[in-house]
């Protein structure tokens, strides 16, 4: 069967933010990200500025207002920091962008041709829940830092003497919080958009009633490079961790960004060490001899998962370790998972319980629950 939409992958993750130069030095120190380009007032961008930061093969740019009044600024005021713009890269933008506009996505860049001295680039882009968009980028043609306009640029800091590798190598997924009862549509988009199938793994009403006051699906490419899993809030007794995001961020938008490490450990001491908050995972979890019998052998000792905080969950195709940042800025919204995985496909399904219930005690302690 032929791919209606075919891609080749996240292109970046781009945030809107306050201060692009300090959150530029946040994910060099505690995210061990590599800053590659900029663009600013000196090299003729007037009104804002541009840093972007890579780890293997995912790519960050930060964006922030030099001056009031700008979409940009607006939209920091509105939000706070958060992101605006999952870019995907495709072989062919001028076709996927008339497929998605053609099956009823809302086109807000035709495709056109950005140039310089290291080749071409061709964007375009489309929107999708909230005020997030979806930058379709064609950069086969270019061997310049990022794009037209911007410059390369050295790293921020020094990488601490104890780091030898990268702290992850790609973005695994990201997750969009969408309004109570929007979910399905969502799906539906993604599917008749992009051509994006469901996959497996969701939370349904059973669970959603139970314990987790969200539901959640998934949606992914052809190839499963590129996945998008869907939360939308659930009437339970407690009030939702999604309504709690779409209150502080003020509508729908992204939740979570995962980042794929090969080794989840050492990611973890780097950011902990460099001041990041994980979610806390009670003992109780790891001594439940049904979780034991139920992962099997796993490359490491239970107790460095347990030191750590660090969850576990198996499938019929492998199994996976993951964690979660707590928000990683002032308002409750954008937060960051780690995850490695070893065959499973899945996204920690096991863990949901264990997981939601460590972000509504975190819900608490704000006070929003
Ligand atoms: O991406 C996922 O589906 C997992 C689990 O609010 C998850 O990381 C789902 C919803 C949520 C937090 C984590
Ligand atoms: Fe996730």
């Amino acid at each position: 069967m032929s791919d209606v939409f075919p891609v080749n992958g996240m292109d970046a993750v781009v945030f809107a933010v306050g201060n692009a130069r300090q959150a530029a030095h946040y994910y060099s120190t505690a995210f061990g990200m590599r800053l590659t380009a900029y663009r600013g007032p000196e090299n003729g961008s007037r009104d804002e500025v541009a840093y972007v930061l890579t780890s293997g093969g995912a790519r960050f740019e930060f964006r922030a207002s030099i001056r009031p009044g700008t979409d940009l600024a607006g939209h920091v005021a509105e939000h706070g920091d958060g992101v605006i713009d999952l870019a995907i890269e495709v072989p062919d933008v001028e076709g996927a962008y008339r497929h998605a506009v053609g099956h009823g996505a809302r086109g807000l860049v035709e495709p056109y041709t950005l140039e310089d001295e290291r080749g071409k680039v061709v964007l375009a882009a489309i929107a999708t829940y909230g005020e997030t968009r979806h930058t379709l980028v064609d950069r086969s043609n270019y061997s310049g830092a990022y794009l037209p306009g911007y410059v390369p640029a050295e790293p921020l800091v020094a990488p601490p003497a104890t780091r030898t590798g990268r702290l992850f190598q790609a973005i695994d997924h990201c997750v969009g919080n969408v309004e109570l009862g929007r979910m399905d549509e969502w799906v539906e988009f993604y599917k008749n958009v992009m051509g994006f199938t469901n996959m497996a793994e969701f939370v349904g009403d059973d669970i959603a009633t139970e314990y987790s006051a969200l539901m959640s699906k998934v949606v992914a490419d052809g190839t499963r490079k590129v996945k998008f899993p869907l939360n939308e809030p659930a009437v339970s007794r407690k009030k939702s961790q999604i309504d709690e995001y779409l209150d502080f961020y003020r509508g729908p938008g992204v939740q979570h960004v995962a980042l794929a490490t090969n080794d989840i450990l050492t990611t973890v001491d780097h950011m902990r060490a460099a001041g990041v908050s994980f979610l806390v995972t009670p003992d109780s979890y790891y001594d439940d001899p049904e979780l034991r019998s139920r992962i099997g052998k796993i490359r490491a000792p239970i107790e460095e998962l347990k030191k750590r905080g660090i969850l576990v969950d198996r499938d019929e195709d492998g199994y996976l370790l993951q964690i979660f940042t707590k928000p990683v800025q002032d308002r409750p919204t954008v937060f960051f998972e780690l995850i490695e995985r070893h065959g499973s496909l899945g996204f920690g399904k096991g863990n949901f319980k264990a997981l939601f219930e460590a972000i509504e005690r975190e819900q608490e302690r704000r006070g929003n629950l």
